[in-house]
């Protein structure tokens, strides 16, 4: 079974290991089980919210969705190793060397060291993505992670300070400032330059079913969406696409998606984020105390939407799974 999913960074990433935990647990017990079952899980990792540091190519989403996969995570935070100590931060910052307001810990450093090596020796990023996939288990899982595009893209924010306009990095506005920056509007440098990485439109194209977890509407899946071609192949794509809603009672499980839709002005339900996918979404998870969507043509499930533990977050994607299956069968029978 071939899943293809679309996602973020910490929402869904551990929606992601949800899905993957769901897979083993309904696993058929006997040996030899027939592949077809097997879920073969491809993930296309947004990189919007990559910024080059001290010199190194940082990737947080990739990096949360390897760190959370392979087992690696600091599971408080969402991002970041465990168990990290931060030498080179702290002396980063007695150098006075800048900016100080991105946490980067040593375990972390030397992913961004790697990246940038393998990248300075003109290996695209989908294949440094591949090494790093490799030292994280992830094949050994059935997962292949791909960045959207190979393309250097960074999403920067507008803001609004003392009567003037001025771009910011995503990643300033969002961790320094906490998206407390009036936001005018998000400008992805070089997204209408970029292709899809190879893989991602074959991805979408040969899904049993395409996943949208409870990432960033706006910032994460809107961004993938906005790499040329995506957007169509999910449209004609076979495949079901079946996203949950980032939104429980109007405001976001964690993070800023609340802000991110006021600056693109859309209203801050789960039936206006469904509303951002409407030109291919086949279902959609809603929490169980939020509205139903009215909209024709789209199979809408109440499910509790907070991941509160893998076992949670396993019974969502795995609802968010069946739904994407039966909506499949009935394609075929129809
Ligand atoms: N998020 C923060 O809120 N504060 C940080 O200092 C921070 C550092 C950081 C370092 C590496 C990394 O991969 C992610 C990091 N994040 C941090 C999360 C990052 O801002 C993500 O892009 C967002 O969480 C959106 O996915």
């Amino acid at each position: 079974m071939r899943i293809t999913a679309l996602a973020g960074g910490v929402g869904g990433a551990r929606f992601l290991r949800g899905l993957l935990h769901h897979a083993r647990r309904t696993a058929p017990q006997t040996s030899g089980g027939n592949d077809s079952d097997r879920l073969e899980l491809t993930v296309v990792g947004n990189t919007g919210d990559d910024i080059t540091l001290f010199g190194l190519r940082v990737c947080p989403d990739i990096d949360t969705l390897l760190y959370t996969l392979g087992g690696g995570v600091h599971e408080g935070q969402g991002w970041g190793r465990a168990d990290e100590t931060h030498h080179v931060a702290e002396e980063l910052a007695a150098l006075g060397a800048e900016p100080q307001w991105f946490t980067l810990g040593d375990k972390d450093f030397a992913t961004h060291v790697h990246r940038s090596q393998l990248l300075g020796q003109g290996m695209p990023l989908s294949a440094v993505v591949d090494r790093l996939s490799a030292r994280w288990g992830l094949p050994e899982q059935g997962v292949r992670l791909l960045p959207m595009t190979d393309t250097p893209v960074e999403t920067h924010v507008v803001v609004e300070e003392a009567g003037e306009q001025r771009a910011i990095h995503f990643q300033e506005w969002w961790v320094r400032h906490r998206a407390a920056l009036p936001a005018e509007r998000f400008v992805v440098a070089g997204l209408d330059r970029a292709t899809a990485a190879p893989g991602v439109l074959d991805a979408i194209r040969e899904a049993d079913v395409v996943l949208l977890p409870p990432s960033n509407p706006v910032v994460s899946i809107g961004i993938i969406l906005g790499v040329p071609g995506v957007r169509d192949a999910l449209r004609g794509s076979r495949a079901p696409v079946v996203g949950v809603s980032p939104l429980v009672g109007g405001r976001p499980v964690r993070g800023h998606a609340d802000v991110c839709l006021r600056t693109i002005g859309v209203e801050e339900s789960s039936a206006a984020v469904a509303g951002l996918y409407s030109d291919f979404l086949a279902g959609w998870l809603v929490d169980e105390d939020d509205p139903m969507p009215d909209r024709r043509g789209l199979e809408v499930l109440r499910r509790p939407l907070l991941m509160s533990s893998v076992e949670a977050a396993a019974d969502m994607a795995g609802a968010a799974l069946d739904l994407g299956l039966r909506l499949r069968a009935e394609r075929a029978s129809a």
